[in-house]
């Protein structure tokens, strides 16, 4: 074999060679996404961060009470153009050591009544009262939470009552918001 035989059989080898492997990262074009930042964490030593448990209350509380105020505050978004809530939203809160994936009901007299469709799945129960509100309305409120509590969903998680609005002249402090019976 004299030496330019040889160049041309090294450079069909080489072709060969690529087609073989772009074959091969076309077929394992999947393993090789999964793997690019694994190999990335690997390399550069980054934790995965430890899973974070989910869970899912129910906020509810009479219309303007100030549920979704509060519920998107936290959620880190502008409270600007918040709207009365028809019907249900869910908002994804993230904390450090859990998410809370928080099911706001609207709280008008059209919508309360069907307050009980949502509580199936709750996990807890997150009642917002405005508590500078009229001496009616919080009476109205607490009816409201004491009929909601009697659902056998409810029955048995955890409660929690915000008393909200505090920058209102003649805000209720915890004591004077605290009426529910045992
Ligand atoms: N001053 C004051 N106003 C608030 C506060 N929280 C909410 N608001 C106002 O109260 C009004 C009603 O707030 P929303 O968050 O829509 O009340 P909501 O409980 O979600 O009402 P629905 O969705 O209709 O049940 C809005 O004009 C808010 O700006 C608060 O802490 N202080
Ligand atoms: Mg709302």
């Amino acid at each position: 074999m004299n030496d330019c035989d040889a160049a041309h059989r090294f450079e069909s080898l080489e072709v060969k060679f690529e087609i073989c492997c772009f074959w091969w990262v076309q077929v394992h074009q999947d393993l090789i996404y999964q793997l690019i930042p694994q190999i990335y964490k690997r390399v550069f030593c980054i934790k995965e961060p430890a899973p974070r448990p989910v869970f899912k209350p129910i906020c509810i509380g009479l219309d303007d009470a100030g549920k979704s105020t509060l519920l998107s505050s936290l959620a880190g978004e502008s409270t600007d153009d918040i709207q009365p809530t028809k019907g249900f939203v869910i908002k994804a809160i993230q904390f450090d050591d859990c998410i809370l994936n928080v099911k706001e009901i609207g709280g008008g007299d059209t919508v309360r009544p069907f307050w009980k469709h949502y509580y199936q799945g709750a996990d807890a129960v997150i009642f917002v009262v405005n508590s500078a509100c009229s001496e009616d309305e919080m009476i109205k409120a607490s009816d409201a939470l004491s009929e909601t509590l009697e659902h056998p969903a409810l029955r048995r998680l955890p409660l929690l009552v915000i008393g909200n609005c505090q920058d209102l002249n003649g805000a209720r402090n915890v004591s004077q918001v605290i009426w529910i019976e045992e």
